[in-house]
């Protein structure tokens, strides 16, 4: 793991054929800065593209009044440094957008990373060159770049989605998105403001946005499940304890299911009890205690929440009967309780005052659940037949997750054949890293990894160590490609389907399974497994001279350096 060992040696890169990189990395988030400064180390010939216009990935364009990481900021942050980890003074608990990004252009700076990154230049093509087994990428206004090795580190979560509401063009006041949000202030004081969505962006924008407005209407087509993150200012006494121990604490990380195990207040672990083996006094003081705790971890609270029905509806119902002591008005807090769909499958919101904005006299809850959003007039936002008058409007609707990025690149591998084309019916990818046809792509956060389902800064560590040492292998062995078998892709589908279904995700319309997306093929898009059993098959896939894959166009596995 990367957090606990020393640097590696720089490989001796092969000959480049006509290359002008080695390594070109897609996007400047947590997943392309690492993996561009480990490249450098390795004293490979790297650029990184980004289509914004600084460093900070899913942090540069989520600006949204109230935007915030729900992962502990001692945990949400880079391992590989202890010297960064320990000079790095976070300021709250739970760090806001504008730190996270302050924290991202120190890690730039601090590690001069900016002479390879090129700002707002979108990749927009990437064409596998067989002749040469180079890649081929046209990037910004048509810009040819020819390179050995491509990664896209382009984000989970980057390929916004905004529903076509009839109407929509019409509207006559002002339009936002919450991952579109503007670098100048938005103020709304004054304004009648529409939200539309209520995810985890909407959850923290609406309290913020409700202080401010003059009304706020929030549309809601599914309530969600939301736990109070009791968000508060550091507190130096236990950063000193974390940083006093930082190497264990990120083992634990590393070798926990999800990545994350709350180091900051009191550890609120993974819990090797079953909801249904223990007394419902047990489970009450169980939840109870996560509850006061804040944040995401009734994910470990107990093993068979995301199996078994029964044992989830105990905790779906405990958060219920929060939900109706936070809200005043009973009808409103019935529309807001969540019923029909397994707590935790879709993601778990962890809210500043969500519920409580909805006590508020300036704030109107519509449920479009049974009557969707008609159409936009330039005035206003018509459900049932009324129209919502409205100066502004909102979309926090979220995104074309997990593949949403990578298709809107035109990537095509040998044959010209297109990566969407190929995962047309879901992504197929030998763990998570590569996919069969096309040699030398990788993924960093990518699908059929764990990503959204392990802290995602860790995982790019680790991701990006496995690509790094992937290359070095070959160029010290003389390799010119390597690529996905499709019947190692087969079986590593075919394994994390079988975990995905033992689980209660297939009941809930949740963008895990691309389900938020008009059209989009509903399958699982990432691996279920946990952490440690996924680094497991990273390390089979490896083994024996990279022996799931095909080097150089043929098998590999044969006597090669180590
Ligand atoms: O997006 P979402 P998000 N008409 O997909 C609604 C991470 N994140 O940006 O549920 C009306 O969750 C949609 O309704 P429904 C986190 O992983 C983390 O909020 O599909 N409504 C839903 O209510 C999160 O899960 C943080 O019925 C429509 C909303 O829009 C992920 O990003 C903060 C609609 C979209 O919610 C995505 O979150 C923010 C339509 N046509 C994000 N289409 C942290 O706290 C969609 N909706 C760290």
């Amino acid at each position: 793991m990367s957090a606990v060992r020393a640097n590696p040696k720089p490989a001796a890169p092969a000959a480049s054929p006509a290359c002008d990189f080695d390594l070109v990395i897609v996007g400047a988030g947590f997943g392309g800065l690492y993996m561009l400064h480990r490249a450098r180390q390795r004293g490979l010939k790297v650029r990184l593209f980004e289509a914004a216009g600084g460093v900070g990935g899913t942090w540069w364009w989520n600006r949204y009044p109230g935007a915030r990481v729900d992962i502990e900021s001692f945990e949400y942050s880079f391992a590989f440094d202890d010297a960064l980890q320990q000079e790095w003074q976070w300021s709250e608990r739970y760090a806001a957008q504008p730190e996270l990004l302050r924290y991202l252009n120190h890690v730039a700076d601090r590690f001069g990373l900016r002479p390879d990154m090129q700002f707002d230049t979108r990749v927009n093509a990437a064409r596998f060159d067989e002749a040469a087994g180079v890649w081929d990428l046209e990037v910004g206004d048509g810009q040819r770049v020819r390179t050995r090795y491509c990664a896209m580190a382009t984000g989970l979560l980057s390929a916004p989605h905004k529903p076509p509401i009839p109407g929509l063009d019409t509207f006559k006041g002002e339009q936002y998105q919450t991952s579109y949000w503007p670098h100048h202030e938005v103020d709304f004081t004054g304004k009648r403001v529409a939200v539309i969505g209520t995810g985890s962006s909407a959850i923290q924008s609406i309290p913020v946005i409700a202080r401010q407005a003059k009304h706020l209407t929030v549309f809601q087509r599914t309530p969600n499940f939301s736990i109070p993150l009791r968000n508060c200012p550091m507190d130096r006494e236990i950063e000193k304890r974390i940083k006093a121990d930082y190497k264990k604490w990120r083992e634990m990380e590393f070798n926990s299911f999800g990545g994350f195990i709350s180091v900051n207040y009191e550890p609120y672990g993974f819990n090797p009890k079953a909801a249904l083996e223990v007394s419902a006094q047990e489970r009450r003081a169980e939840y109870e205690r996560r509850w006061a705790s804040g944040g995401l971890c009734f994910y470990l609270a107990f093993t068979d929440l995301l199996f078994n029905r029964e044992a989830n509806e105990t905790l779906a119902e405990f958060v219920r009967e929060k939900i109706r002591e936070r809200v005043k008005d009973p009808a409103v807090a019935e529309l807001l309780v969540p019923q029909g769909y397994p707590i935790l499958t879709k993601r778990l919101c962890a809210d500043t005052g969500y519920y409580e904005t909805f006590n508020r006299d300036n704030v109107t809850l519509v449920s479009i659940k049974d009557t969707p959003i008609e159409k936009i007039t330039p005035t206003g936002i018509v459900v049932a037949g009324r129209e919502y008058p409205v100066d502004a409007i909102v979309f926090a609707t979220g995104f074309d997750a997990v593949t949403g990025a990578l298709n809107k690149i035109d990537i095509r591998g040998r044959g010209g054949a297109a990566l969407k084309d190929q995962w047309r019916n879901g992504p197929r990818t030998s763990v998570g890293i590569m996919s069969a046809g096309f040699p030398n792509l990788f993924f960093v956060n990518g699908p059929g990894s764990p990503a959204a389902f392990f802290q995602p800064v860790l995982l790019a560590e680790y991701q990006g160590d496995w690509i790094l040492d992937c290359i070095g292998y070959l160029d010290r062995n003389g390799k010119r490609t390597i690529e996905a078998t499709e019947s190692a892709a087969e079986e590593f589908v075919k394994h994390s389907a079988e975990i995905a279904g033992s689980t209660l995700f297939g009941l809930s319309n949740n963008w895990y399974m691309g389900a938020n997306i008009p059209g989009k093929t509903r399958v699982m898009l990432m691996y279920l497994g946990g952490f440690p059993a996924y680094r497991d098959q990273c390390v089979a896939a490896a083994a024996n001279g990279y022996g799931k894959f095909v080097l150089d166009g043929t098998a590999a596995g044969q006597a090669v350096a180590a």
